[in-house]
């Protein structure tokens, strides 16, 4: 087979890619390991930037989005069960969207779909082969025969766990990581939400965050021990936990039930440059991960794939110079949001090793963002997206 962009990863990043190209004329072709209902069953991102749900306008996908998204004009920090408000629209005239990740990959599948898009799901054993040549090509199992896919780029949307980082030479690739020592147990819960806007709480038995997908379902998130089981954790025993981590008039508003999803997630912040080698371009999970205090990841991942697409675009109507300047914009834009998303989870986070210093420090950050309009603006700006 041959096409002119073979794209590795089905997850957003992938798939956002496929649909921008093919819009443009061009022909591409992905690769997923995984089903397409075990993709779309995977639980995570709740927060679009004004500037993603741009992009997935222009790639036409943005049509049950805009009916159904959420829009969220400020959010909620509390400290010691008490919170105070970071009005986003004031602060940058922007707001950001809650729309589950689950629905932006449903929705870019169907659009694949109608236009006839190639998407090769159970796709195993991926290799990339000649990636510093003009003749790339990539070669894959289906079904336990080996298949091969021609192409004139590769492009790496294979999340952090991928194959395509680990084609560039070690000595060409740097990476730059640290993992936090604690992760997030998440639910999902069919109850209303218990705020309108997304609280993230800072409180001495760890942080909190309550999120929400729609008016009926909630999500929420409890700082707990990265080793920690999900089975280990009753949903009684997170209600209780969650109630005393928020602040006070949410925790009696509460309203508890069954959870129809748990898991634990790691936080780690991870950069691999650069984002390109030969005629391979990485995006999205596959370069770098924020933890997800900030909301940052799929943002992150939607950035790269316009900076992706234009470049490729550029590249087939004649600039020939366009892919060289992918991986520098890029990376510009992810250092930004993983110092924020590092500042954000450093301040809201409970860390083992914290000395009495630096909880004062963090008291005290966190009292000056409420006090000062200057902060409160700083945090909204990045919050909502830096411009791309
Ligand atoms: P994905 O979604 O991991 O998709 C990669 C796809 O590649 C496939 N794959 C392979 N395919 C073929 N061959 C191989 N060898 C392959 N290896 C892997 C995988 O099966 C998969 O389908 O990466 P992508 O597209 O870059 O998208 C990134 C986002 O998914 C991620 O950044 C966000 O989910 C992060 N994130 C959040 N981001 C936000 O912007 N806002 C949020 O509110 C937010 N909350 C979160 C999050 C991530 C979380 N977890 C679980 C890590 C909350 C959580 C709890
Ligand atoms: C979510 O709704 O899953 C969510 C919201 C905000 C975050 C992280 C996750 O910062």
């Amino acid at each position: 087979m041959r096409t002119q962009v073979c794209i590795i990863g089905g997850g957003p990043a992938g798939l956002l890619l496929s649909q921008l190209l093919h819009r443009a004329g061009i022909d591409t072709v992905v690769l997923e390991r995984k089903t397409r209902a075990y993709v779309l069953a995977r639980v995570r991102a709740g927060v679009l930037e004004e500037g993603s749900a741009a992009l997935l306008q222009k790639a036409g996908v943005g049509e049950r989005l805009e009916r159904e998204r959420i829009l969220h004009q400020g959010t909620l920090l509390s400290a010691r069960n008490r919170s105070f408000r970071v009005d986003f629209q004031r602060a940058t005239g922007k707001s950001v969207y809650v729309y589950g990740q689950t629905e932006v990959t449903a929705d870019l599948y169907a659009a694949r779909d109608a236009m006839d898009g190639k998407i090769i799901e159970e796709a195993g054993d991926v290799a990339l082969h000649n990636l510093e040549s003009q003749a790339p090509f990539v070669t894959y199992t289906k079904d336990g025969v080996s298949q091969r896919i021609d192409c004139d780029f590769i492009a790496g949307c294979d999340g952090f766990h991928g194959v395509s980082r680990q084609h560039i030479p070690k000595n060409k690739r740097r990476e730059f990581e640290r993992t936090y020592p604690f992760g997030w147990l998440g639910i999902i819960s069919e109850t209303p939400p218990v705020s309108h806007e997304l609280i993230y709480a800072n409180h001495a038995r760890g942080f909190a965050l309550c999120s929400q997908r729609s008016g009926s379902l909630s999500r929420y998130y409890l700082q707990c021990a990265a080793t920690d089981k999900p089975e280990s954790w009753s949903d009684d025993a997170f209600w209780d936990e969650l109630r005393k981590r928020i602040p006070r008039d949410a925790g009696e508003a509460l309203i508890t039930g069954p959870s129809t999803e748990k898991s634990v997630a790691p936080l780690r912040s991870f950069v691999s440059e650069p984002m390109r080698w030969g005629t391979l371009f990485l995006a999205g999970d596959a370069a770098h991960i924020v933890p997800p205090t900030g909301a940052k990841g799929l943002n992150l991942a939607f950035s790269d794939i316009h900076y992706l697409s234009d470049a490729m675009i550029a590249h087939y109507a004649g600039d020939k110079a366009a892919l060289d300047l992918y991986s520098d914009k890029a990376l510009a834009r992810v250092w930004g949001a993983i110092r924020f998303s590092w500042w954000f989870t450093q301040l809201m986070h409970r860390f083992p090793e914290q000395t009495e210093l630096e909880q004062k420090l963090q008291e005290s950050e966190l009292a000056y963002l409420e006090q000062s309009e200057a902060a409160k603006a700083a945090m909204a700006e990045q919050y909502v997206g830096m411009p791309f």
